[in-house]
């Protein structure tokens, strides 16, 4: 894998002393922004003219039109593991840098692909697009830029029970290189920007049910422990601070853990986690530009606007956990789902079903189906627990095999998983789905 990413490196370092212009191409989530924003600024740094480009989906049409560009190389990067064989077809040099599955096309040779899958690593839990890229940059002796990759790692939610394989060697790459540091504290959000009963509110993962996405019930939880509620969390007594470690673990342990910072970083960008929720609200906010900007070192102005975007996200959040707590799930008979036409509500449904199942907002004891319609289609976001699990369920072939027999797609985990249908479809697709799990139930083994 090493080897692999040795050999993107050189390639990239070829047309760096050459001079060229390059192009990069990235995802729009925290991970695939995070990849952009290593090899972005390892070429600031050589003082090298490149163009990036984030889309939402790589799809023929961007990779088509990308045929008529000259830059000398393409680096694609949180994507393109997909696309091998039409990108071996490009006349210019390719770099891939990607984490998800890969099929066995060959790469020609003008196309490094560098893949955790490659090589028998497990690029769900290993290794995140971010720390594709960053073992390219990495050979160019930039390990100071190894927190991008764990900031990437922790959008695609690798590193929230502690980060194994390659990721540790990326920790171990940022710690060295002075960068990181990493201490026990408690996992609350915002805890020198908010007043402290939205920064239990505001913590959704991991989550703290009665508090998580619950203004009213933090509130009365703080009260209750004679804490103001208004203040922020850097503002309280040490004492203080432990009153409230020890109450918080009572409700869930998990909320005390390693939390890792990059102290030379703005306060509000510092915890690595935190970063990856920024990202992540600019991202839903199709701000990617913003999103890109505070990666490349924008302060100031661009931070405000992307704090607001979160801000407002957040309470999206919170809107629709009250909504989902208020009417309930329309329940079947071994599914649940969501479902609204309004236009906030919609957007974040997905989110809310969820973080509605973690923070028990809603019945965990079946599988829930977030629901928003766009159009002629519905999205699906499909969420369980573990222990269902175990006991049979698998979502992702669930939605696969209803969402085939309504002319839509879906797929994804045993535990996660999403499916795209049309909207006619939508109260057969649902008995379907009922169904398929009813029948996983009974005939697990
Ligand atoms: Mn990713």
């Amino acid at each position: 894998m090493l080897n692999r990413a040795k050999e993107a490196s050189d390639m990239l370092q070829k047309h760096i002393d050459n001079d060229d212009v390059i192009r990069l191409i990235s995802h729009n989530d925290a991970d695939g922004i995070s990849a952009a924003a290593v090899l972005a600024n390892a070429l600031n740094e050589e003082k090298i003219r490149y163009h990036t480009t984030i889309v939402p989906r790589l799809k023929e049409d961007v990779i088509n039109s990308l045929r008529s560009d000259k830059s000398s190389l393409f680096i694609f990067t949180e994507m393109g593991s997909a696309y091998v064989k039409e990108l071996n077809t490009f006349k210019s040099d390719v770099i891939i840098a990607d984490h998800h599955q890969v099929d066995d096309t060959e790469p020609e040779s003008n196309l490094v692909h560098v893949n955790p899958h490659l090589f028998g690593v497990d690029g769900s839990k290993e290794l995140s697009g971010a720390g594709s890229s960053y073992l390219i940059a990495r050979g160019l002796g930039k390990k100071h830029l190894s927190y991008f990759a764990l900031i990437g790692a922790f959008g695609d939610m690798q590193g929230q029970d502690g980060f194994i394989g390659m990721n540790q060697l990326i920790v171990e790459d940022a710690k060295k290189s002075g960068v990181l540091e990493m201490h026990e504290g408690l996992k609350i959000v915002s805890k020198s920007t908010e007043p402290l009963y939205k920064s239990l509110a505001y913590t959704f993962s991991p989550p703290l049910p009665r508090i998580t996405g619950d203004l009213t019930g933090a509130r009365e939880f703080l009260e209750k422990m004679n804490l103001s509620y208004g203040i922020k969390f850097t503002d309280l007594e040490g004492e203080e601070q432990d009153l409230l470690k020890d109450a918080l673990m009572n409700i869930n342990p998990d909320i005390f853990g390693m939390c890792y910072t990059v102290p030379k970083e703005t306060p509000l960008l510092r915890d690595l986690e935190e970063y990856a929720y920024i990202l992540d609200a600019c991202g839903k906010n199709k701000k990617f530009g913003l999103a890109l900007g505070i990666a490349l070192g924008e302060r100031e102005k661009v931070l405000n606007v992307a704090v607001d975007l979160q801000r407002k996200y957040r309470d999206q959040i919170v809107k629709g956990l009250e909504w989902a707590k208020k009417e309930g799930a329309q329940q079947l008979n071994s599914i649940q789902y969501l479902y609204s036409e309004d236009k906030v509500l919609k957007a974040v449904m997905g989110t809310i079903a969820s973080i509605g199942l973690s923070a028990k907002v809603l019945d965990d004891s079946k599988p829930i189906l977030g629901l928003s319609r766009l159009y002629k289609d519905i999205k699906i976001s499909g969420r369980t627990t573990r222990d269902m699990v175990e006991k049979g369920v698998n979502l992702g072939k669930a939605l696969n095999d209803a969402s085939n027999n309504f002319a839509g797609q879906g797929g994804g985990h045993d535990i996660a998983a999403g499916a795209m249908i049309p909207y006619e479809a939508k109260d057969n697709f649902l008995h379907l789905v009922d169904e398929i799990v009813e029948y996983q139930l009974e005939n697990n083994s």
